[in-house]
């Protein structure tokens, strides 16, 4: 293929919201590149046609060897780098790099780098929203929002940005002012062999940190590295030195830094212990920068959370229904289940509706942390069966064929106190566009009840 004619041409792999910022900023920067999609019509074709006229496009099967010819391939997130045109052109020595990697040459100031497998984007929104309340300008972005190499401006003081596992595999030295992966437990076990090997790629977030963020709590969290890089942690137990966490003042729990309350736990907007730990970790990486305290408190004030996590939606006869649409994982789930039950007896409150693509996930976990929590399991989607196999004998499971259908079964079983809640552990692609789709529609759902 003779499309590519220099080495000094960039080879671009994917053209999504990813690709479409690669191009802008090669474009911008007056660099070549040929563009490529493994699918014959990709979505956004036309709006690249219309936006960069000369430049190549390639569809379709990559071919390794017009992808050999470049200097650089930089790959989005969604393509594995495992599938065999890529890894092929990576053993030949070829560098693959992604958007995050361009974006850490290029940058000029500070960035909080944030991934996880859950609580990032509620994180990540919530140091973007404690730079703002200390009058920084702040590029928020990344995996959340847009893209990283699209915030970049000569007049930004920071940038928080959320990023995945898919696209640290592409960074080879992030830089970061101060990074943290907030937990992990298994997601994405359809792209990766091993729990092993997608530790591997959340934990290259730390590559050249200036300084760390540790949860207390998640041993796997914890990064190999220098004595020299400074360790903050978080956790929901008593804080020592360099650490936030929580202590009894008055017989009401404080979050805390070292020795010092700050604010009661109840101050803070977002609910459920989880949300805690979030607000705990976001307190970590702004004090990392040099956040004031005071607008980092005010921020945890005001800030609800995001739509579609754990969001109450409605109370209808005393039943509350709850919003957890972006629970795409069993540890997400778990989480949900256990922070709206923290410091709560055992009540079997709780109606859980869950289900969707289980990503090769294993859901026996989910048994244990429902009992004694989750009355009753309505179950929808490809991998409902599954989930309720993992339950049986545990937890009481209905199956529902669509989700308007589950709403009204879980509503029919409840009472009033009791809690509905989407958090279904699961992707949505089976039965919808997205997370947000599926909580728009369960929203919709309930106003109908
Ligand atoms: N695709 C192909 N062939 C190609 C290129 C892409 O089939 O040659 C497919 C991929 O398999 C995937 C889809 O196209 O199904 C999109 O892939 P992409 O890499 O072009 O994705 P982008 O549109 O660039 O969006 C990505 C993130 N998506 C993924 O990593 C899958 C977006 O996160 C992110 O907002 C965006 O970059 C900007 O940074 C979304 C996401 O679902 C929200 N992320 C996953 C998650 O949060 O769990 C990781
Ligand atoms: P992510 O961007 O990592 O998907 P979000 O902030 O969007 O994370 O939250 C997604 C879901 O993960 C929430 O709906 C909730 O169920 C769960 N969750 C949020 N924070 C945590 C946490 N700290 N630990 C475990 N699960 C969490």
């Amino acid at each position: 293929m003779q499309m590519i004619a220099s080495d000094r041409v960039k080879a671009v792999v994917g053209m999504g919201a990813t690709g479409l910022s690669v191009a802008r900023y090669l474009a911008g920067r007056g660099e070549k590149f040929v563009m490529f999609d493994t699918r014959s019509e990709p979505p956004s074709l036309a709006e690249f046609k219309q936006s960069f006229p000369g430049v190549p496009v390639a569809l379709g099967e990559l071919d390794p060897e017009a992808l050999a010819s470049a200097d650089e391939v930089v790959v989005s997130p969604g393509i594995s780098l495992r599938i065999p045109a890529l890894s092929k052109v990576a053993a030949s020595g070829m560098p693959m790099i992604g958007d995050i990697e361009l974006f850490a040459r290029e940058v000029k100031a500070p960035i909080v780098a944030i991934t996880g497998s859950n609580g990032k984007s509620t994180v990540t929104t919530l140091v973007g929203e404690m730079c703002r309340a200390a009058g920084k300008n702040a590029g928020v972005g990344g995996n959340l929002g847009t893209p990283a190499l699209d915030l970049l401006s000569d007049d930004r003081d920071v940038y928080v940005l959320e990023l995945s596992s898919f696209q640290l595999e592409t960074v080879h030295r992030l830089n970061a002012a101060v990074a943290v992966v907030l937990n992990i437990s298994p997601d994405h076990m359809d792209r990766y062999d091993s729990m092993m090997a997608y530790h591997a790629a959340k934990h290259r977030i730390f590559l050249g940190a200036q300084q760390v963020v540790v949860n207390r709590a998640d041993k796997l969290t914890q990064p190999l590295v220098a004595d020299s890089v400074k360790c903050w942690s978080f956790g929901l137990d008593r804080p020592d030195m360099n650490a936030f966490g929580i202590l009894m003042k008055e017989q009401e729990p404080w979050l805390a830094f070292q020795f010092e309350a700050l604010m009661p736990e109840t101050d803070v907007a977002m609910k459920g212990s989880h949300n805690t730990e979030n607000a705990l970790a976001a307190l970590a990486l702004g004090n990392a920068i040099g956040l004031p305290m005071d607008a980092m408190l005010a921020t945890l004030r005001r800030f609800r959370g995001l739509p579609h996590r754990c969001q109450t939606v409605a109370q209808k006869a005393g039943v509350d229904y709850i919003n957890d649409s972006k629970a795409t994982n069993v540890g997400a789930t778990i989480a949900a289940v256990e922070g709206l039950s923290h410091n709560l007896p055992l009540s079997n409150s709780l109606i859980l509706i869950a289900g969707g693509q289980g990503k090769g996930q294993d859901f026996k976990p989910l048994a244990t942390a429902l009992k004694g929590r989750v009355k009753l399991a309505v179950l929808i989607g490809e991998d409902g069966r599954l989930i309720g196999k993992a339950l049986k004998g545990h937890v009481e499971v209905v199956y529902a064929t669509s989700l308007k259908a589950a709403v009204a079964a879980a509503t029919e079983a409840a009472v009033a106190g009791d809690r509905i809640l989407l958090s279904p552990a699961c992707a949505s692609f089976d039965m919808f566009s997205g997370f947000e789709d599926r909580g728009e529609q369960f929203i919709n759902a309930v106003e109908v009840i």
